[in-house]
């Protein structure tokens, strides 16, 4: 596989010389300075393009080519909106740049409760607590309903935080939940949105009615109309899974598991429309076999995301060593099956000074580096077998 690293432009503290100094080969970034919706201009791909290659490296991935929520719910400027999108698909396939990630998720582009959250050792990871996002749901969102959609132990969980939970504490769970994790990954929400729950219930209304299968109407819809522009400029378009892949906050949710990949790959059989197998994100479900499905996919899949979660009893997810035995297993698979593909290391432990350097929650310096070491280590090891 292409070893290659999520950089957020020029403005990142992490620079490409440091980059290529540690092994990377390919960046994996996006415009991030070009609004949601707005035509991404072959000169505004050519300058980013020209920038990466002069510091010896070339431009991989783009991630993420932002899908609007009107595509996503079937606004009434849907249309428009996907004629933008085919025209920055168009530019990007100009300037040779042909792999594209995005996603399908309504209104959230990821989610966790906790972003560090202390190991033994000293380092600190994400972590997805069920019941401290039930308590975000249920009492600070104040979602009509939000209650019936938990099982009784996150319930009798949820009471012991309703009795200790402090403003502060309120206070992280939306930062972590709607502003941290979203407005770098160009969310719905930036660090400055004075009201974020506000913001954060009308963008959830945008959705009353649309059930699954309205929106896997809505993602055909998409997919069929931007085919053609993948098919003339050899693009390949890849869905990264919904994280967690769970239903949650009443939101349909439709790439979770090995039914929902193959539905969207059948309803649109063109090679093209394929996936980012981001391993971390389907582990965090418990009803997933990542192994099994990297097995199953790696034909469609035109880029990798390396990293994996521990799935606890009570429904917890944390993100897990990249030395877990199921990722070298899909390291073996995605390295022997398809050799140059696309691979990032992703949301590695917080470690040695990370943690005071302000990076974007899950991208690490140091946490990362070492993950690519671990990987780089794997994968040396498979092609030597
Ligand atoms: C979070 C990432 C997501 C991902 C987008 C792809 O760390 O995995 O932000 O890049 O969902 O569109």
């Amino acid at each position: 596989m292409e070893k290659t690293w999520r950089w957020f432009g020029p403005n990142d503290k992490i620079t490409l010389d440091m980059l290529r100094q540690i092994g990377v080969e390919g960046i994996v970034t996006s415009l991030h300075h070009i609004a949601n919706g707005e035509v991404w201009s072959l000169d505004e791909v050519m300058k980013m393009k020209n920038f990466i290659e002069s510091h010896g490296l070339r431009w991989s991935v783009v991630e993420s080519l932002p899908v609007s929520e009107s595509i996503k719910y079937g606004g009434p400027d849907r249309d428009e909106l996907i004629g933008k999108y085919k025209e920055s698909l168009a530019n990007l396939g100009k300037a040779g740049v042909k792999t594209i990630c995005y996603n399908f998720m309504p209104v959230l582009d990821w989610a966790r409760t906790d972003l560090d959250y202390p190991n033994p050792d000293g380092t600190s990871n994400l972590y997805f607590n069920r019941a401290e996002f039930a308590y975000f749901d249920i009492y600070i969102l104040k979602r009509p309903g939000a209650i019936d959609d938990y099982d009784e132990t996150t319930l009798r969980r949820l009471e012991e935080i309703k009795a200790s939970i402090t403003p502060e504490g309120e206070h992280r769970l939306v930062e972590n939940i709607i502003v941290k994790t979203q407005g770098f990954v160009n969310g719905n929400i930036s660090e400055d949105d004075s009201a974020p729950v506000e913001t954060f219930r009308k963008l959830l209304s945008l959705y009353e009615g649309i059930d699954r299968d309205t929106l896997r109407a809505n993602m055909k819809y998409f997919l069929e109309a931007i085919m053609p522009v993948c098919d003339e400029y050899g693009i390949d378009m890849c869905v990264h899974p919904d994280d967690p892949p769970l239903q949650i906050l009443g939101l349909p949710r439709i790439v979770t598991c090995d039914e929902d990949i193959q539905w969207f790959l059948d309803a649109v059989p063109d090679s093209h429309n394929g996936l980012t197998f981001c391993a971390g994100s389907l582990s965090g479900g418990a009803h997933n076999d990542v192994v099994a499905l990297a097995d199953k996919y790696a034909d469609r899949t035109h880029f990798v995301h390396a990293r994996i979660c521990n799935v606890l009893p009570n429904g917890d997810f944390k993100e897990s060593t990249h030395l877990d035995s199921r990722l070298i297993d899909i390291i073996r698979i995605f390295e022997k099956r398809r050799p140059g593909v696309p691979m990032r290391v992703d949301h590695a432990p917080l470690m040695l000074g990370d943690e005071k350097m302000g990076y974007n929650a899950g991208y690490s310096f140091h946490g990362r580096m070492l993950a690519l070491g671990m990987v780089s280590g794997i994968m040396a090891t498979i092609n030597n077998e």
